[in-house]
């Protein structure tokens, strides 16, 4: 995946006007947007292909999918035939799942990226125990795409060196939740930043500001 500007908009707003002046503001920039529930719930699947035809980007579905196996499949090919060129799957729940998850977005010519710690606090009581092994996990499985924090730049850090150079890195975090662009993009190939631009009194100067920074 190539993604314009390292930056992939979280577009996690419900209301379709204000989605389309966001992204009306934000694609002459980008290429890459992640979709996630609230959108979704809020405007129905359709959603991903209609903004994929209207802004020619590509879209990352963020579904977190972390159910068995033959629940994890059927998700994964029910996105990915909404128009999704990739999905977000989580990696605790064991390899058969991911294994599962995996198979069917390359059945799709398609790819997931697997979540091994995420950005907010409470994910150091559980998650952070054992991302290494998630990380390592999905090495040993053959997975080329990871998410991982832009909060905790060491964990970010510690994931890169597991992941190895060839891998590529997404990384949630930067702007309202702290993490910072030019720390996140030493290790990560992008940055997911969602309020700092969409909640901005001017996404396009925002972001703009954000490439300058790179
Ligand atoms: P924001 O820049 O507004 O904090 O948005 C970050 C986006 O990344 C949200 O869509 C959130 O659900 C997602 N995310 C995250 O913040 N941390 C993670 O560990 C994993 C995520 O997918």
């Amino acid at each position: 995946m190539k993604v314009k500007n390292q930056i992939i908009l979280a577009l996690d707003v419900e209301d379709k006007d204000e989605a389309y002046k966001i992204l009306d503001q934000t694609t002459p920039y980008l290429n890459t947007i992640k979709i996630g529930y609230p959108i979704t719930l809020a405007l129905g699947p359709q959603i991903i292909q209609q903004i994929k035809d209207d802004y020619n980007v590509q879209i990352i579905a963020d579904f977190k999918v972390a159910d068995i196996d033959a629940t994890n499949e059927k998700i994964v090919n029910t996105t990915l035939n909404w128009g999704a060129d990739s999905i977000i799957v989580h990696g605790f729940t064991g390899d058969d799942s991911v294994l599962a998850a995996k198979n069917m977005a390359e059945k799709n010519n398609k790819e997931i990226f697997l979540l091994t710690e995420m950005s907010h606090p409470g994910a150091d009581r559980f998650l952070k125990p054992v991302a290494e092994e998630i990380a390592q996990m999905g090495v040993d499985m053959g997975i080329k795409n990871y998410v991982a924090p832009a909060t905790k730049t060491d964990r970010l850090a510690k994931i890169r060196e597991i992941v190895g150079d060839e891998a590529f890195i997404i990384s949630p975090g930067v702007g309202v939740q702290g993490g910072k662009i030019q720390d996140t993009l030493k290790y990560a190939d992008a940055a997911i930043i969602g309020r700092s631009i969409y909640n901005s009194d001017n996404p396009q100067q925002t972001l703009e500001d954000l490439i300058n920074m790179i």
